[in-house]
C-alpha cells in the first residue's frame, strides 16, 4: 500500500537504479541557486552529467542557441538525449520519477507536502527577488526587479529589497518545519526541501550577509548540509566554471 503513494510513471521510461547516464548535460552557472539545486540532486542521485556553462555575467542566456533551448532564458536546463527540461522544479521531478535511486519525497503524504511547500517558498517567494544580484562585483546585464530597483530608485535598495523578501521567507520557514525537521529539513533524511535550502542560505549568506542567527532551525541544516558532499561539491565555489577569484 505504501508503494502506491509513490507511484511509478505511466510508461516504462524509470531507468534501472544502476544507471549512470553519460548523456546527461545541465546548463548551468556558477552562482545560481537553481541550477545548485539540480547540481545537488544529480550529485545524490549518483547521475554523471557534462557541465555547460552558461555565463549570465555575458549574457550568454540572451543568445539564440539558450534561447532555443529554454524560451525565458534561465538557467538550469536539462538535457537527457532528446528531452528538454527548463525550471529546477521540472527537472527535479523528472529526474525524481526517471532515476529512481536516493529518492528526494518522503512516502508520508504530509511531509511531502511540507517539501512541497518549502521548496515552493524558496522557488517562488524569496529566489526571484533575489535574481541576478551578485556578490562581489558580479552584476548581470540583465532585465529584471533588481536591475529595475536599481535604475529607478537607487542602487543600495536593491539588497534592502532582497533581504526583505530573504528573511520573510525565512522566518516562515522557520515556523513551517519546526515540527518537522530532524537532521534535515523534514526530518533524518536529505528530501526535496533541503535542496531548495541549502543553496538559498548559502546566498543569504555569502551574497546578502543575513544575519542567520534570527533562524536557529535553517542554521542548524546549514551546518548538516555542510558535511555532505553531495551538497559541497554542488556549492557555488566548486564549479567548473566559477571564477578563480571566487575558489574556496
Ligand atoms: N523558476 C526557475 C527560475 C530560474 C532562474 O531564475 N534562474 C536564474 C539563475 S538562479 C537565471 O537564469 N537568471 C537569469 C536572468 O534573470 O536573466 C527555476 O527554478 O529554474
Amino acid at each position: 500500500m505504501r508503494a502506491l503513494l509513490h507511484p511509478a510513471p505511466q510508461s516504462a521510461e524509470v531507468a534501472p537504479l544502476t544507471s549512470l547516464n553519460k548523456k546527461l548535460k545541465l546548463y548551468s552557472f556558477w552562482m545560481s541557486s537553481c541550477s545548485c539545486r539540480v547540481r545537488i540532486a544529480l550529485n545524490l542521485k549518483g547521475l554523471d552529467y557534462e557541465y555547460k556553462a552558461v555565463n549570465l555575467a555575458k549574457g550568454e542566456h540572451f543568445g539564440p542557441e539558450f534561447v532555443n533551448l529554454n524560451p525565458i532564458s534561465f538557467v538550469p536546463v536539462l538535457v537527457d538525449e532528446d528531452i528538454v527540461i527548463s525550471d529546477s522544479f521540472a527537472i527535479l521531478m523528472y529526474l525524481e520519477e526517471k532515476y529512481r535511486q536516493h529518492p528526494l519525497l518522503p512516502l508520508d503524504l504530509q511531509r511531502r507536502a511540507i517539501n512541497y511547500q518549502a521548496a515552493s517558498i524558496v522557488s517562488s517567494s524569496i529566489q526571484p527577488h533575489q535574481n541576478i544580484v551578485g556578490c562581489d562585483g558580479y552584476c548581470f546585464p540583465a532585465v529584471n526587479v533588481q536591475r529595475y530597483i536599481e535604475e529607478k530608485v537607487n542602487p543600495e535598495e536593491k539588497l534592502v529589497w532582497v533581504k526583505y523578501h530573504i528573511e520573510k521567507g525565512f522566518a516562515a520557514l522557520e515556523k513551517l518545519l519546526k515540527d518537522y525537521a530532524g537532521k534535515y529539513a523534514t526530518g533524518n533524511e536529505v528530501h526535496l526541501a533541503d535542496l531548495f535550502l541549502a543553496p538559498q542560505i548559502h546566498a543569504a549568506i555569502k551574497r546578502f550577509s543575513v544575519d542567520m542567527t534570527q533562524f536557529p532551525i535553517l542554521s542548524r541544516l546549514n551546518e548538516a548540509y555542510n558535511e555532505l558532499p553531495a551538497f559541497q561539491d554542488a556549492m557555488p565555489e566548486k564549479q567548473p566554471d566559477t571564477p578563480v577569484e571566487v575558489i574556496d
